[in-house]
Order: structure tokens, then C-alpha cells, then sequence
């Protein structure tokens, strides 16, 4: 297996960070969270951020095999469905997100939704593997931010998605449906028993208090000894106790409706009415 070359692209309007991971031998590749940018206040979505992605796998001749989300994210729209239209690949995500969307149908009221994962072309199991080119990749399940959420480890690097945040920032919330503090947790300890050298990848960054630059690449090592909610010395009661603390006094995200009834249908948008406008919803005074 050679060794996985990793870039990342950030997207300051949702603090997002997506991946494009290949392997130097094949040109074979993964895309790993990718954004579809939206307005709320115009209701327009475009493509600068996953054309960036494009961009970036047209000029180095980048077989796309999968393109994997981490969870079902609350923040973001999801640009999968345009790019595997665009570069194609594999759409796939945790199994566990049939539980994401058996809550939010009720939600958001979704008769036609199958809450089976069938609108992603693959569903992963915990401990599962699979390839692009000569390298494999093996998917975690590290729920607790979402119960859907898994962990991506490919040679030296882990894609973890929204669990562990820099060092200086600490760890994500676990106040969403099926979240779970303790859950977070022990996939937390998981991530971090990993070897020491790992790479860790996040999915965001907001900065921290001192730092004014964005960053989302960090190693196992470092955060066993530096993040402030989860070093070596926290126990799991005073883990949660923190995180559900702080968890209380957080604002819900700004896309979080638009995104969250797009993405449980793998980032496809509802269908055009019969004017040929499609419409998202908002459910009032419910979530
Ligand atoms: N201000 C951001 C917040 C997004 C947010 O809540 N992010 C989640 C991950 S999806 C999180 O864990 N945030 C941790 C925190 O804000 O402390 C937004 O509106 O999009
Ligand atoms: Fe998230």
C-alpha cells in the first residue's frame, strides 16, 4: 500500500473542512465531506467550494471512487450528489444513519423518506474496510456527536469528523437527536488509541481563544496531552459533565434546518414543484 496523500479545503462560510485523499501509485481517490454552499437568506446554493474539489481532481487526473460523509451534518449542505454527478464515486456513510433519519421524517414530516439508507449507494459497517487504488481505508463507528458518525482511517490518518476539534477547542457537541456525551466519550478514547503518530483530520475548525488562524490537522499524541475537554487525565464523569454543560448553553447552527432534511436524503434536494421551484421546509416551533 503506498502512502495516502491528503489535501484539504476549507470553507470559511460553514467552517468546514473537506478531504480529497489518493493514492500517488493509482491517482485513485476518496472525497471526504464535501460542501454545497447555500444562502439562507436568498435560499441559492452554489458551487464554489465543491468546484474548488473539482478543480483539484481534474488537474491531477484523480479517480474518484467514494465520496464519504463522516455523519449527517447539522451545519452544511452536503455537495455529494453534485459531485459524483460531476467526477462520479461511491456515495456511502455509517449504517447507524437509518436512526438520523427514522427521527428527523418525523420531524420534518417526510412521508415519501424510507428511513433505510438506501439513498446512499453504500452503508458502512464498524470495522469495515474498503479501497480505492492500492490503498485501504477501514471506517470506525465513533458515535456520540450523532449516532451515525464514523471515524475514517487510511494508512497514518484518521478523517474524524466531528468528535475531537484542535487541541485548544475541544470536542463536539452531543446535544443533537441520539446524541450522546458518554458515547462520545469512549469513540473518543477509541480515536486516541490509535498509535500515537496518527494524523488526525477534523471536520471543523472555529479557531480558539489566542489563536486566530484556522486548523484542522492534529495528531493523536498531541491531543492525548493537550485537548482541553478529553486528555489523558479526564475521566468519563467529568468528560460529560463538561460537555453537556457546555452543550447547554450552544446556539443551534445556522443551517441546521435546511441542511439536516437535505442531508438525510445523501444531499439530494427535494423534488421542483410544479412551478419547478423546489422547496425546502421549516418546521416552526418544533426543534
Ligand atoms: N456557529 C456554527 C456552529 C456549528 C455547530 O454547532 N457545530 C457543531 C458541529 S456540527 C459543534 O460541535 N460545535 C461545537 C461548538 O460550537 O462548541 C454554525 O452556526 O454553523
Ligand atoms: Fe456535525
Amino acid at each position: 500500500m503506498s502512502t495516502p496523500e491528503v489535501s484539504a479545503f476549507f470553507d470559511e462560510a460553514t467552517f468546514t473542512v473537506t478531504y480529497v485523499v489518493s493514492d500517488p501509485t493509482t491517482s485513485h481517490a476518496v472525497i471526504i465531506d464535501p460542501v454545497l454552499d447555500y444562502d439562507p437568506a436568498s435560499g441559492r446554493t452554489s458551487t464554489s467550494s465543491a468546484d474548488r474539489v473539482i478543480k483539484h481532481a481534474k488537474t491531477n487526473s484523480l479517480t474518484i471512487d467514494w465520496i464519504l460523509e463522516t455523519h449527517v451534518h447539522a451545519d452544511h449542505l452536503s455537495g455529494a450528489p453534485y459531485l459524483r454527478d460531476k467526477l462520479g464515486g461511491k456515495t456511502a456513510i455509517g449504517r447507524d444513519v437509518t436512526a438520523v433519519q427514522s427521527v428527523f421524517k418525523e420531524t420534518f414530516n417526510l412521508g415519501d423518506l424510507v428511513p433505510d439508507g438506501s439513498q446512499f449507494d453504500h452503508l458502512f459497517n464498524d470495522g469495515e474496510t474498503f479501497e480505492f487504488g492500492s490503498i485501504q481505508g477501514r471506517v470506525m463507528a465513533t458515535p456520540g456527536h450523532t449516532p451515525a458518525c464514523v471515524t475514517y482511517v487510511i494508512g497514518d490518518n484518521a478523517f474524524v469528523g466531528d468528535t475531537l476539534f484542535m487541541p485548544d477547542f475541544g470536542t463536539a457537541r452531543t446535544d443533537f437527536p441520539g446524541g450522546s456525551a458518554p458515547q462520545l466519550y469512549k469513540s473518543i478514547r477509541a480515536i486516541l488509541s490509535l498509535p500515537e503518530n496518527t494524523r488526525l483530520f477534523l471536520c471543523h475548525d472555529y479557531k480558539a481563544p489566542g489563536r486566530d488562524v484556522y486548523a484542522w490537522e492534529t495528531s493523536v499524541a498531541e491531543q492525548r496531552a493537550n485537548n482541553i475537554h478529553i486528555n489523558n487525565d479526564v475521566s468519563e464523569s467529568e468528560f460529560v459533565a463538561l460537555r453537556e454543560g457546555r452543550d447547554s448553553e450552544l446556539g443551534m447552527p445556522k443551517l441546521l434546518l435546511p441542511s439536516i432534511q437535505v442531508n438525510i436524503r445523501a444531499g439530494k434536494l427535494p423534488e421542483p414543484e410544479g412551478n419547478g421551484v423546489r422547496y425546502l421546509k421549516i418546521p416552526v416551533d418544533a426543534v
